[in-house]
């Protein structure tokens, strides 16, 4: 059986740790691979091999372009191995081929866009004729990029495609669950000429090789995508030696639908807002805000399609949807289900595992739809993370947008009305970093993304991604240099 191994100044090694991690399928428990598991040793060995590379210049002195042409090199790369990342994200996650090539489809997109970025800099009118002022902007250092499980490959891309363009150094720290297309992302960033020591990888768990990645002072900047106790812990932790972070820490998004929306279009993306990848989408829209006057027609549309939907396997082709990542995901889950009905939420279809033949030794649970909910319950609340949409109404649109800002998240959201006066107001008064008007759930490498409340600190994609990477360093050049004058001088005249 393969056993993935950490890449560490361009060499692929072995633990010191001599311990081994068993990868298993979510949907049967077979073992997919192996993973060395790292451990401080590791890590130091591997922030070493970033900081000496970055230090030595190496890399940050090619220039912009070489580094946009390295971008299309690895793009096309992966894109000549699609079937096999496909197949690898497939086989960690359990998800549905045809989501894994979709994901990798979007990964070759970040790179390709962010290939197009020019190199930012500007002059400064400083209204002196002798003062040449210039910004220009630098890579921000060493940075440690830690992934989730559930867009394994896109959300790392997410990180170091912007770190490359802008020169920097990393290590990459995947999710303990789901480490094999990194470490394919580290064969084509090899093959497509990225120098050694430039990008490293650490398999392992966050415990043991995440945090000391968050509390190294050669780390300039951490960029995150998980949980949002863990990112609050990363943030604590960056503190003590100033890092920059840049956190993505999920949501508890609201699609509003009014009565005069297209209903059929706002269940059909209900259902898709909810349910695609069972829930494990941090722009999920958990949380259905309907107007009370269609409120029936809404809930028992989505309960039968929620309802029809098909669980399987990877390699079920009637399959819509998958299972949960890990056990103790499903325990998380099904815990919320139970919470939710003791808050007094009416279960109005799943709320169990789903334990249908050929599902048995999987992580699946029933799409499960609540009515009644209201925004003091813990299920309302809480990320879940799983197959859970929530149901509350509203009378008006200053209620829905009430309801809509009562999160402590703000990641995304979405309204439906044909009246588009309403949906630009409703859109200004959700405190969300990306609102979809009449739609659900569309990202793109060009537009930022982002949270705004605890959702995260700084964006990803679109421009202000790769600003995350650089620092601005302010140059200012006085071509006829004289006296400040400042302080009193006996001995000048
Ligand atoms: O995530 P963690 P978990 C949410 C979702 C889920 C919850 C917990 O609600 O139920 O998070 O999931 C690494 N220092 N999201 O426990 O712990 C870890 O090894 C440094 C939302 O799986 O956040 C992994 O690589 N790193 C989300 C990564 O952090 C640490 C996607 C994410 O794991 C660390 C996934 C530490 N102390 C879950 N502890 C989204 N925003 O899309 C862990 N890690």
């Amino acid at each position: 059986m393969t056993l993935l191994r950490h890449y560490i100044n361009g060499k692929w090694q072995e633990s010191a740790s001599g311990r081994v991690r068993e990868i298993r399928s979510p949907h049967d428990q077979h073992v997919v691979v192996q993973a060395t598991e790292g451990n401080l040793t590791d890590v130091l060995n591997a922030i070493e091999a970033a900081h000496t590379t970055f230090e030595s210049g190496i890399f940050r002195s090619w220039s912009w372009q070489d580094r946009q042409s390295l971008l299309l090199r690895i793009a096309d790369l992966i894109e000549r191995d699609a079937d096999i990342y496909a197949k690898a994200e497939s086989g960690d996650t359990a998800k549905r081929l045809i989501e894994a090539e979709y994901d990798i489809a979007d990964v070759i997109s970040v790179f390709r866009f962010n290939a197009t970025l020019k190199e930012p800099g500007h002059s400064v009118d400083i209204g002196r004729l002798e003062i040449e002022s210039r910004i220009a902007y630098e890579p921000v250092g060493v940075c440690a990029l830690i992934g989730p499980w559930n867009y394994p490959l896109l959300q790392i891309s997410w990180k170091v495609a912007p770190a490359l363009l802008a020169g920097c150094s990393f290590i990459v720290k995947p999710s303990e669950l789901s480490p094999s297309t990194a470490v394919l992302l580290m064969h084509t960033l090899t093959e497509a000429g990225v120098p050694a020591g430039v990008a490293n990888l650490i398999l392992g768990a966050g415990s043991e090789v995440g945090t000391p990645l968050t509390s190294d002072p050669r780390v300039d900047l951490i960029s995150f995508t998980g949980g949002l106790a863990t990112g609050r812990a990363i943030m604590a932790s960056a503190a003590r030696t100033v890092k920059k972070v840049a956190l993505e820490l999920g949501g508890k998004n609201p699609n509003i639908i009014f009565a005069d929306a297209d209903i059929d279009a706002a269940i059909d993306n209900a259902v898709t807002a909810g349910f695609l990848h069972s829930g494990q989408v941090c722009s999920a829209g958990t949380r259905l805000l309907v107007e009370a006057s269609i409120h029936d027609r809404v809930v028992d549309e989505l309960v039968r399609r929620a309802d029809e939907i098909t669980l399987g396997g990877p390699d079920n082709e009637a399959a819509e949807t998958g299972p949960l990542i890990s056990e103790g995901h499903l325990n998380k889950v099904l815990g919320y289900i139970e919470r939710a009905v003791k808050e007094g939420a009416t279960l109005r279809v799943g709320g169990k595992r789903a334990l249908a033949p050929g599902l048995e030794a999987g992580w699946y649970i029933e799409p499960t739809v609540f009515d009644g909910c209201s925004t003091e319950m813990a299920s309302v609340q809480e990320e879940s993370f799983g197959p859970i949409i929530t149901v509350e109404t509203f009378t008006t649109e200053e209620e829905a947008i009430a309801l809509g800002n009562d999160t402590i998240y703000g990641l995304s959201g979405a309204v439906w009305s044909a009246d588009l006066g309403r949906c630009d107001r409703v859109a200004a008064g959700l405190r969300h970093g990306t609102i979809w008007i009449n739609d659900y759930g569309p990202y793109r490498p060009e537009a930022e993304w982002g949270g705004f409340k605890a959702s995260g600190v700084g964006r990803e994609l679109g421009g202000s991604g790769l600003h995350e990477y650089l620092e601005a360093k302010h140059l200012w050049r006085n071509t006829s240099p004289g006296r400040s004058g400042w302080f009193r001088d006996s001995g000048h005249p």
